[in-house]
């Protein structure tokens, strides 16, 4: 054979070499669908897209990102997501408490520190987060990635509430599940159970008198302008959970389970320092945009009035839970204990 020739089959078999490398490629290439409850800009929003970002960095793949409304209401997306048309989703234990009894175990009043730094290292470290909820998701079809805190709890409602009789003859939205009504029941309220797109008209139209959400939100959904009554009664964080449909994780090469974890833990480390401040931002600009919202922040004896009411919702939970929940929740007051005492 001439050289010519030799260097032409050498670069015949590397031309198809390349081709067939490239078609592995395109193969291993997928595009994800991940849909979240916000909108652009918001805390899942921006969790949503530092997951891309490393994804993407660290891969051929590619996500694509849909947010609130785009498919629907947030048990529209839950559905789509066990149905395996969309691979990830964020769903917030507000909803998922309707198909996951324990996830209501956040609605639990004062059962979560106030101080920031605490919280964030609970869901660092806690086994009722890392390793229980896992198996419970796991029980429904889910591969849960990540839970993250977005903001503290702050009522808004058409007065000012300071007592639980403040609450008096008042509807109050609640995100759709039972335990969020059974707390709303405790603190004295009539609660009204309504999925996120229904909450500003409602407001707006008086029927419903009031509602509960961390501050970014209540800035970002102009929810003041309709609820201008701010009140911190510092019992609870509103909590959130990242997850994948478990047989589209299941079926990953271990390089790809790698890069989906490897993508949670980054999205996890950059919301952390996202919500670092967040709220002292959003009340500044709700407070420059509007003079009738009023700021009531509940000192230690008026919150002891609401904290008497813990105990029975935290009696309820467990009744609705049963053995597994009692499990549940003894595990999280000892990460909890854990966390508080660092
Ligand atoms: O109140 C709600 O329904 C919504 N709140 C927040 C902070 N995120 C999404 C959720 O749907």
């Amino acid at each position: 054979m001439s050289s010519m020739s030799k260097f032409r089959k050498l670069a015949g078999i590397s031309a198809l070499a390349l081709a067939g490398l490239t078609a592995a490629s395109v193969v291993n290439a997928d595009t994800w669908r991940y849909a979240h409850e916000e909108y652009e800009g918001d805390v899942q929003d921006v969790f949503a897209y530092k997951f891309k970002e490393y994804i993407e960095d660290h891969s051929d793949h590619e996500l694509k990102i849909y947010r609130f409304g785009e498919l629907g209401e947030s048990s529209d997306i839950m559905e789509q997501t066990q149905a395996g048309i969309l691979q990830f989703v964020n769903q917030s234990p507000g909803f998922t408490g309707a198909l996951i009894p324990e996830a209501q175990i956040f609605f639990i009043p004062y059962l979560m520190p106030t101080d920031m730094d605490t919280v964030v290292e609970f869901f660092r470290k806690s086994e009722a987060i890392n390793k229980m909820f896992p198996k419970l998701y796991a029980d429904h079809g889910l591969k849960l990635l990540k839970m993250y805190p977005e903001g503290e709890m702050v009522v808004t409602a058409d007065s000012p509430i300071t007592k639980p009789a403040d609450f008096d003859g008042k509807k109050i939205r609640v995100m759709t599940n039972p335990l969020l009504s059974a707390t709303y029941e405790a603190f004295g309220a009539t609660p009204t159970p309504l999925p996120w797109g229904e909450v500003y008209g409602a407001l707006q139209t008086n029927m419903i008198q009031g509602q509960e959400n961390p501050i970014f939100w209540i800035q970002s959904g102009g929810l003041y302008e309709v609820s201008p009554n701010l009140t911190f009664t510092h019992h609870g964080w509103f909590t959130t959970a990242m997850m994948a449909n478990q047989d589209f994780y299941q079926g990953l090469s271990d390089k790809d389970k790698k890069l989906v974890q490897d993508a949670s833990d980054y999205a996890f480390d950059k919301i952390v320092k996202h919500i670092d401040g967040l709220a002292d931002k959003a009340l500044a600009k709700i407070e420059k945009a509007s003079d009738k919202v009023t700021v009531t922040d509940l000192n230690e004896e008026q919150m002891g009035a609401f904290k008497a009411k813990a105990p029975q919702v935290e009696k309820k939970f467990i009744e609705m839970t049963g053995d597994s929940g009692k499990k549940l929740l003894d595990q999280f007051k000892e990460d909890l204990k854990n966390v508080q005492s660092d």
